[in-house]
């Protein structure tokens, strides 16, 4: 090449540059003024969502929704890998990573959430909703949404509730009615309300991860569990606790979350993206729960699980009264807004 070819090449050259940073430039400009701007123009991201529940349960079949929603209104700029079957670590470690922003997005338990946000113990209140109408209802009210956003200040986000049915006891040993709870050793989720409610039943609460709760049945570490009919069923331990007592304690909903150190750093456009794909998985998972909901049901009853159904709730009421006296003024506005949605 001669001197005057290499002066070309280095003009042309710098030409591309120059264009580039330009081109560049106007991007963020629209990024940053434009939500309407075309959605694949943006930061690329990707975001790990860790839930404790197997592949096919209703949960992750939300979380997956989500995903791919979030892929689809991003132009594929933004990704959602989801980490199911506690690949991430059990609930309570997982909150502390999201709260950390070491893990961007969780599918958790609001059961799980008190230990970190006092207003969520509410949902482990007995017997506080009548039916999974009620329930949705209050969550969808504007104390429910309020409830998502009230997660910042412990370093979350809210961004959509998941359906989570009702939960009932399951023991090794006899359970037919409320008498059968004193002295057993029951497996709660880590709360000070669900302390309370074991104590009321007479019975002793032992908080641990639900990913130890099938070892603990089986070397009789505790007698005893509560959980929904899928949980029931994908954890295995009905094969282990057969006597089961549809008391239907709590509904204590799930909940999608995003660390508020990952939202602080999404645009408006972005964030509006994330919110709109949580709140339009609701439906699909909520879909998921009713069929699933039904099919572990079928399995449980197949499987040959004592079960007794509850014809009276009101000695179960009565009995966990004092739990719900002793939170009332606690949780007084948000328990008005559940009795308002009944
Ligand atoms: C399930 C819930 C899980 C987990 C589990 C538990 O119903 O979906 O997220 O909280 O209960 O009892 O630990």
């Amino acid at each position: 090449m001669n001197k005057r070819t290499w002066g070309s090449v280095l003009a042309v050259s710098m030409l591309a540059i120059i264009l580039a940073g330009c081109s560049s430039n106007t991007k963020e400009t629209i990024d940053s003024t434009n939500a309407g701007a075309s959605a694949s123009e943006g930061p690329k991201y990707t975001f790990r969502l860790a839930d404790t529940h197997p592949e096919g349960y209703p949960t992750v079949v939300g979380d997956r929704k989500f995903a791919e929603l979030v892929n689809e209104k991003s132009g594929g700029r933004i990704k959602v890998e989801v980490f199911p079957a506690s690949q991430l670590g059990e609930e309570k470690a997982v909150i502390e990573q999201v709260q950390l922003g070491a893990i961007e997005l969780t599918r958790v338990s609001t059961g799980a959430m008190g230990g970190f946000n006092k207003e969520y113990e509410v949902f482990s209140l007995p017997y506080i909703f009548n039916s999974d109408e009620h329930l949705w209802k209050f969550l969808e009210s504007d104390k429910g949404s309020a409830l998502l956003d009230s997660l910042e200040s412990s370093r979350m986000k809210g961004l959509a509730y998941y359906s989570s049915g009702a939960r009932n006891f399951y023991s090794t040993k006899p359970l037919a009615g409320i008498a059968d709870m004193k002295g057993l050793k029951v497996r709660v989720i880590q709360n000070k309300v669900n302390i309370d409610l074991m104590e009321a039943l007479g019975a002793n609460a032992t908080p641990m991860a639900y990913g130890e709760v099938f070892g603990a049945l089986q070397t009789g570490v505790i007698d005893a569990a509560e959980n929904n009919y899928p949980s029931y069923d994908t954890s295995n331990h009905y094969q282990q606790a057969k006597n089961l007592i549809l008391d239907q304690h709590q509904r204590v909903p799930e909940v999608l979350l995003i660390s508020k150190i990952t939202w602080d750093k999404l645009s408006d456009a972005d964030k509006k993206i994330i919110s709109e794909a949580a709140q339009e998985s609701v439906a699909t998972q909520r879909a998921e729960w009713d069929r699933f909901e039904k099919q572990s049901e079928e399995k449980i009853k197949a499987a040959g699980v004592t079960i007794t159904e509850v014809t009276d709730f009101t000695p179960w009421r009565e009995a966990v009264k004092p739990v719900i006296e002793k939170y009332r003024a606690d949780y007084s506005d948000i328990l008005d807004a559940i009795k308002k949605a009944e």
